[in-house]
């Protein structure tokens, strides 16, 4: 029997609270992987949304409008672009997913983007910018993903998003042909790293360089998750007035939590680490626009996917408020009797 007292009214006050705030979401896939070698995580999206993503969703109370999938045939043409495989599937794939995203959050929903790789980070970070251009965004992943066309070891775009948007970085990029519809739009104080483990020597320079907020798993293991995350908002949105864009990488998760993915590194966050930081970004009620990439359903054992799938779930029902506290039924105040 709990105890009454003022941590049960705040529980109270926070579940009423929650229980009215429900979001309104527009999901979006972007079944896309020719961001780096690996098959399957183009079929993240139908996977995602087979595994109940959705459902849940409305179950919990979200308002769910599901846009389908962004309809596009890979060249697979080489482009033209030094070190950077597939750069004009990457570059034509995101500049629809860019429209769509801006779209979807005129529109006043939250938008939830399935991927795919994290090329696709490209069209969704872009859409958002365009839509809401005082948006902070924070970097949910084991990896820097910052690598320049020019920095890059393995030429995979999924490595290289953040650098096409900073600013700061507009004089280190080549001349990419195709590629005029995008141009950097957020400033390098404006971004954080959460759960990096994984960060190349020149992306290390590049964060340095430009002095970013970037949170190894050393800081989050130091520091705790809550104070990581406020201390990233603090950070990259000081007057807390800016719109939140949160680009989660499934592998920002210790591989444990979800192994269907392409480049797993131990030692990443809990999956309660993991919803904490979004349920905190959530309640700021600045929350705008959310990816949850790399799944891929190609990669692990049928009960490595079960759990991936489960973890993207819980990822996505955190970004939209859930409160794991439950919910009393809406205006019923007594038990039933017989
Ligand atoms: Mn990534």
């Amino acid at each position: 029997m709990l105890k009454r007292g003022p941590f049960v009214h705040v529980q109270q006050w926070f579940s009423i609270f929650s229980s009215r705030n429900y979001s309104k979401i527009g999901v979006i896939g972007a079944p896309f992987d020719k961001g780096q070698r690996k098959e399957g995580a183009a079929l993240g999206p139908s996977s995602l949304r087979q595994s109940g993503l959705i459902k849940h969703l409305e179950s919990i109370g979200c308002d769910v409008h599901d846009f389908g999938d962004i309809d596009y045939q890979p060249t697979r043409e080489e482009g033209t672009v030094k070190n950077v495989r597939n750069m004009k599937d990457v570059i034509a794939f995101n500049e629809k997913l860019s429209q769509k995203v801006s779209q979807i959050i005129k529109d006043g929903r939250m938008c939830l983007t399935l991927g795919g790789d994290h090329s696709i980070g490209v069209g969704t970070v872009h859409g958002h910018l365009k839509a809401q251009p005082e948006t902070s965004l924070l970097w949910v992943d084991a990896h820097a993903d910052i690598n320049t066309p020019v920095t890059s070891n393995s030429g995979n775009a999924h490595g290289m998003p953040l650098s096409f948007h900073i600013k700061e970085l507009t004089e280190y990029q080549p001349e990419i042909p195709g590629f005029e519809w995008h141009s950097p739009m957020i400033s390098a104080r404006n971004i954080a790293f959460i759960g990096l483990r994984d960060v190349e020597p020149y992306e290390r320079l590049i964060i340095e360089k430009l002095g970013m907020c970037a949170l190894s798993m050393e800081e989050v293991h130091g520091i705790g998750i809550k104070e990581a995350v406020k201390y990233a908002l603090s950070r990259i949105d000081p007057r807390n007035s800016r719109h939140i864009h949160v680009s989660f990488d499934i592998d920002a998760l210790d591989p444990l939590e979800a192994p269907s993915t392409g480049t797993p590194v131990r030692g990443g966050l809990t999956l309660r680490e993991g919803t904490e930081l979004l349920r905190s970004v959530h309640r700021t009620g600045r929350l705008s626009a959310v990816d949850i990439v790399e799944v891929n359903p190609l990669l692990g054992s049928a009960s490595d996917l079960k759990i991936t799938l489960d973890a993207a779930r819980h990822l996505a029902a955190a970004a939209a408020g859930y409160y794991p506290g439950g919910w009393a039924p809406k205006g019923v105040t007594d038990i039933p009797q017989s």
